[in-house]
């Protein structure tokens, strides 16, 4: 679960304060921020107004739409009511020095959804995920109407075991710069909020006269 907690400060990719030292070790690895404290955001997606209308706009990357186009699935949006639908909605623009990622959804089935899956990480070269699974699995209930809402959070470091072993997908997301979030195809999802802590850029020293000079300055 959660693995550093976080102080929201405001704003639309709102800053954080990662509490360095308040993990949560329970099948999570030890992250790195606890180098560099006191750099977090959170990315909202959607509203969270418990599935009320009007459906609030979710924005795929254009591959990962371009994917779901090409397999022939409609698209729905958050909020959305329709059975037989692909949810898709990426984050973008995000650091590549994550460490810590946690992204919390609600979920609710439309109808008898217990195949329905929830999906990271899209990569448009093999048109696979990094990880899948269904969400009757990780929701540990009989995913189908009128089974109410849940909230699932997922450690994005540290996610539960898929079909393939794999259980996490920090790698692509800081190779990448982005996480894509497939729901489908008989489940609404609410909202979507991921929160990220990640390390800070190493400062490069500078091998120029100038910057030598100015180190060697400073440091008398
Ligand atoms: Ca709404
Ligand atoms: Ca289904
Ligand atoms: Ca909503």
């Amino acid at each position: 679960m959660t693995m550093l907690r976080m102080l929201r400060l405001g704003a639309s990719s709102l800053a954080l304060i990662c509490l360095l030292g308040q993990v949560n070790s329970v099948g999570a690895q030890p992250c790195s921020a606890r180098q560099c404290p006191g750099i977090g955001l959170a990315y909202p997606g959607g509203v969270n107004d418990n599935f009320a209308p009007p459906e609030d706009p979710a924005s795929p990357r254009p591959a990962f739409l371009t994917f779901a186009i090409n397999a022939g699935a409609g698209i729905t949006d958050f909020d959305g009511n329709d059975i037989d639908e692909w949810f898709l909605h990426s984050f973008t623009g995000l650091p590549n020095t994550i460490c810590s990622a946690t992204l919390t959804i609600r979920l609710k089935p439309l109808g008898s959804s217990n195949n329905d899956g929830i999906a990271f990480q899209f990569d448009e070269n093999t048109n696979t995920f990094g990880w899948s699974e269904v969400i009757q699995t990780v929701a540990g209930v009989n995913w189908a109407a009128p089974q109410p809402a849940v909230d699932l959070t997922f450690d994005l470091g540290c996610l539960p075991p898929d079909g393939f072993g794999r259980t996490s997908v920090l790698a692509q997301v800081n190779a990448t710069g982005h996480l894509d979030i497939r729901v489908q195809d008989d489940t609404s999802v609410d909202f979507i909020s991921l929160e990220i802590c990640y390390d800070c850029p190493t400062p490069t020293k500078s091998t120029t006269w100038g910057g030598i000079k100015a180190r060697h300055i400073t440091s008398e």
